[in-house]
């Protein structure tokens, strides 16, 4: 497989101003009729290359004139022609293409009985010939016909132009699309739906008609996600200055899809679980999520669509930017008109949240063979790029340039943001110059240009901290020194790759012995918390009037996605999650505390941990703390996940891992029964519900309750849970006493409950996900019962949200059950079963053991002989070979 290079990046050399698209909509063969209005971009008269995928090619005209086979070249997945020095002309293309057969769900395909599309990255291929990259940008005009019965809709993007009724029961419908856009942008949809809408109006006064688009039954689940996106319209005008620019706005919900959504300009189509949601059914994780996701897309209407990316390199351009947004915009939405204490404990709970998935799925992968910076140099399938390091770590590189310009100063940089380069196509550096623009006026002298070194540079850089406490100069000296270690491919370069230091922002604080904040004076500037800026491999601050040894609270919110790298004793541990100030800084010192205790039973099993007394302490310290919101509360008191122990294992040891924390959550649950179980009286709520921030962290927290209770063993716990389950009046509370059972209880309690569920909510696929879920992920479900769900009739490979559910959870969440020799071929055995349907999802589900050699050597060698088994396989998809290959490199 051919490997692509950020470095051989050229222009396209023509221009395709206009794309007219018709198509004869039917699910086993659409004929699509394509009219480009061509221009020569460098009067170069180089060849005009065209993508295509699985397309049966009819016809090709050039400026009307039907070309024979020998005027233009046809390979599998190119069409070239000469047209020589013409300066303009019109390519007319004629070809099918087979959407019942497309399992891939890229390009054309059926899902239910509807017709969708997905372009991005490289779907486009997949409808029609064309220059299928970012760079190009064309005004589409798109006419769909179709049987009307059947496809009683006709969506694209736009503006709707005409419809009209054609012979033999068919229809027409034609959009336009006044603004220019990359072909990974174009959507159709055909089908029947229901629709749910709002008109609204701008900020500056023009109409605007938004509308969710859904399966018929299911219009009382959108609410939720139109009343999203209103807010979301409006956040973005107020916070950003940004409007939306079409009259219409359209969500359509897709069973399956192999995404969360997509932004296709005017016209989103997304996964139906970030769509659909009602108190019965949807949790509230669910209802977060769909604000967030509908947000995502949203936003992405300038950063992504507005201005979008030279190339694909540039991914993060748009991703990591707008992951950003999206995590503000929900930060802003859980703190809307609460008091400001409360507001800064919300937005502390969302950063947890949002740095413990940085923590599970980014940190391993800058760690792993897939290791690439968020601006990669290379890939063989772009689809592997839609990473959490692209995502997530580019969001946390986009909030640092936040926290080093301040919120003014990045506003004023977006501003020159869109000034520069709204209507391009362009790079990360173009972001960051823009950036830089404001950067320079606050800091005379000081420039970005080390900054960039975040897009270039892969791995989780790890800073030291050092203090050196002087009683007699009543000074603190803070050192911080940085380094870098070689990951994937680095770690076999030779020479080795040299890492230049970064710019870090480091936010700091320091506690008296007793827990009260003390103030950091550094040349004559006094402040509760310090934001050192770290530039040099390692450098040294001195504060001044520091009476004693103080704790250091360090990197307070989390102010750089770095690990941190700094010694401490338990009892400063404990006196953290007590009293620091900056939530982040507090919380994360409790899970420290436990992460001790658990890594301490790890090692020496017999003995157990000699800090686990303290531990309970803290945590009773904790529930009786009257100060906390419920949320903050629910995060601090729970373990940190397995995987995020498991990253702390070495060699990885997923059984000791899952023993431990069993084990330490059953003590924990038994030594403070009384107060748990008053936590679990004191968060009942009466009354309607409301995914709110204060009511969804009650929930939170009296559900957190009742899974340590129950894993405390004993009758009580599991009656408690019953009596839940049989009393939850939504899907929060039903879930969560189900999966404290799934995980706890007896099997006769959980088969009873799990069928209860089953028979309950069958005509709900969502919920069934949720169904299959839960016990995929349990411990208490073995590969034999894996097997046996995957013969229930409701089960199916093919919907990418139910392989996941079963298949993805018990691979990647079951670390009791599916490490063993079997678990290990079972995993290869789905990844090659789903390779031949749908690539997308095989190669993710392969990236979920990319990190084998770190584990125990019996369960590498498993892994080993596992991966070899795929490598060994005939014709596996292009998307699945690169992971194989680098991950057995
Ligand atoms: N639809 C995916 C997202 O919004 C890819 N652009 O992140
Ligand atoms: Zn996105």
């Amino acid at each position: 497989v051919q490997s692509i290079s950020r470095h051989d990046y050229r222009p396209y050399p023509y221009r395709i101003t206009h794309a007219d698209l018709q198509f004869d909509l039917q699910a086993d063969a659409t004929r699509v009729h394509t009219r480009l209005s061509v221009e020569s971009a460098d009067a170069s008269g180089q060849a005009l290359v065209l993508n295509g995928e699985d397309l049966t090619l009819e016809q090709v005209a050039l400026d009307g004139r039907t070309l024979s086979p020998d005027e233009y070249t046809l390979t599998e997945n190119t069409l070239t022609l000469a047209p020589g020095t013409l300066p303009a002309f019109t390519l007319e293309i004629t070809s099918l293409c087979r959407p019942a057969d497309n399992t891939q769900l890229m390009g054309l395909y059926v899902s239910g009985n509807s017709l969708f599309t997905q372009c991005e990255a490289e779907g486009f291929r997949r409808i029609t010939w064309f220059p299928d990259r970012p760079d190009v940008m064309s005004r589409y005009r798109v006419t769909l016909r179709a049987d009307k019965q059947r496809y009683p809709l006709l969506l694209s993007n736009g503006n709707l132009l005409e419809s009209r009724d054609l012979p033999d029961g068919r229809h027409e419908a034609v959009w336009e699309d006044p603004h220019p856009k990359p072909c990974y942008l174009f959507a159709l949809v055909a089908g029947d739906f229901a629709c749910r809408e709002q008109t609204i109006q701008t900020r500056s006064g023009r109409d605007a008609l938004l509308q969710v688009y859904s399966d018929h039954g299911s219009e009382h689940q959108t609410e939720w996600a139109l009343d999203s996106l209103v807010r979301s319209v409006r956040w973005d005008e107020t916070r950003f200055g940004l409007e939306l620019d079409l009259d219409r706005f359209m969500i359509v919900a897709a069973r399956d899809f192999n995404m969360g959504a997509m932004e296709n300009k005017g016209l989103n189509v997304f996964n139906s679980a970030y769509v659909l949601a009602d108190p019965e059914s949807a949790t509230d994780a669910s209802y977060h999520a769909i604000e967030a996701v509908i947000g995502h897309e949203y936003f992405h209407n300038w950063t992504g669509n507005r201005v979008t990316c030279r190339d694909w390199f540039q991914l993060s351009l748009k991703e990591g930017l707008t992951v950003f947004r999206d995590q503000e915009f929900s930060a802003d939405m859980m703190t809307h008109g609460l008091p400001e204490a409360e507001a800064q404990s919300a937005r502390a709970v969302k950063r947890i949240d949002d740095v413990t998935a940085l923590r599970i799925a980014q940190f391993p992968e800058d760690a792993g063979p897939m290791a690439h910076p968020i601006r990669p140099e290379s890939y063989q399938s772009i689809s592997n790029f839609y990473t959490a390091t692209i995502y997530e770590k580019g969001a946390e590189i986009i909030r640092m340039q936040h926290t080093l310009l301040g919120e003014e100063g990045f506003r004023a940089g977006m501003d020159e943001y869109f000034r520069r380069h709204d209507g391009q196509a362009v790079t990360c550096d173009d972001f960051l110059s823009a950036m830089e623009s404001v950067y320079v006026r606050q800091n005379p002298g000081s420039t970005l240009e080390q900054f960039r070194r975040w897009y270039s540079q892969a791995g989780t850089p790890r800073v030291k901290v050092t203090l050196a406490h002087d009683a007699a100069a009543q000074t603190l000296r803070v050192t911080l020194e940085q380094r870098n270690p070689p990951v994937g491919i680095e770690t076999r370069q030779n020479p080795p790759v040299e890492k230049l230091p970064l710019h870090i922002p480091f936010a700091l604080g320091l506690l008296d012995g007793e827990g009260k904040e003390l103030s950091l004076t550094h040349k004559g500037v006094k402040q509760a918390t310090a934001l050192l800026e770290l530039r040099e491999k390692s450098q040294t601050w001195t504060f001044e009037n520091i009476a004693e040894q103080p704790v250091p609270s360090l990197l307070r919110g989390f102010s750089a996605p770095v690990i941190v790298e700094y010694e401490r004793t338990p009892q400063e541990l404990a006196l953290l999650a007590r009293h620091d100030t900056d939530a982040f800084a507090r919380w994360e010192a409790a899970q420290s505390l436990a992460t001790r205790v658990l890594l301490d039973s790890i090692s020496r099993p017999e003995s157990g941990s000699p800090d686990e007394q303290l531990l309970i302490d803290t945590w009773e310290a904790l529930l009786q703390d009257g100060s906390l919101t419920a949320a903050y509360r629910s995060r601090i008191l729970s373990l940190p996940a397995e995987r995020e122990l498991l990253e702390k294992t070495s060699p990885l040891d997923p059984l000791a891992v899952v023993e431990a924390r069993r084990r330490l959550i059953g003590k924990l649950g038994d030594a403070l029964a009384p107060f748990w179980m008053t936590a679990y009286e004191d968060n009942r709520i009466d009354g309607p519900y409301a995914p709110d921030a204060a009511s969804s962290g009650k929930r939170s927290m009296r559900n957190l309750a009742l899974l340590y209770l129950m894993a405390a063993g004993g009758q009580g716990g599991q009656e408690l849970t019953l009596e839940h389950y049989d009393a939850a009046r939504n899907m929060t509370d039903r879930m969560a006493a189900l999966g404290a059972l799934v995980q706890y209880g007896t099997p006769e309690a959980r088969s009873e409950r799990l069928q209860h569920f089953y028979t309950q909510w069958r005509h709900n696929p969502l919920v069934i996900d949720r169904w299959f879920a839960v016990q995929a992920a349990s411990a208490a479900t073995s590969l034999a019962d894996v097997r046996q769900l995957m013969t229930h009739p409701d089960f199916s490979l093919r919907n990418p949200n139910r392989a996941r559910s079963l298949i993805f959870q018990f691979c990647t969440n079951n670390l009791r059950n599916v490490h063993s020799r079997e678990g290990h071929s079972f995993w290869a055995e789905q990844v090659l079963a789903l390779d031949a349907l749908n690539p997308e999802i095989s190669s993710r589900l392969a990236r979920v053991f990319e990190n084998w050699q770190r584990f125990t050597p019996v369960l590498r060698d498993s892994l080993q002989q596992a991966w070899r088994h795929i490598q060994s396989q005939p014709a596996l998809s292009s998307n699945l070979s690169e992971i194989v290959n680098k991950a057995l490199s």
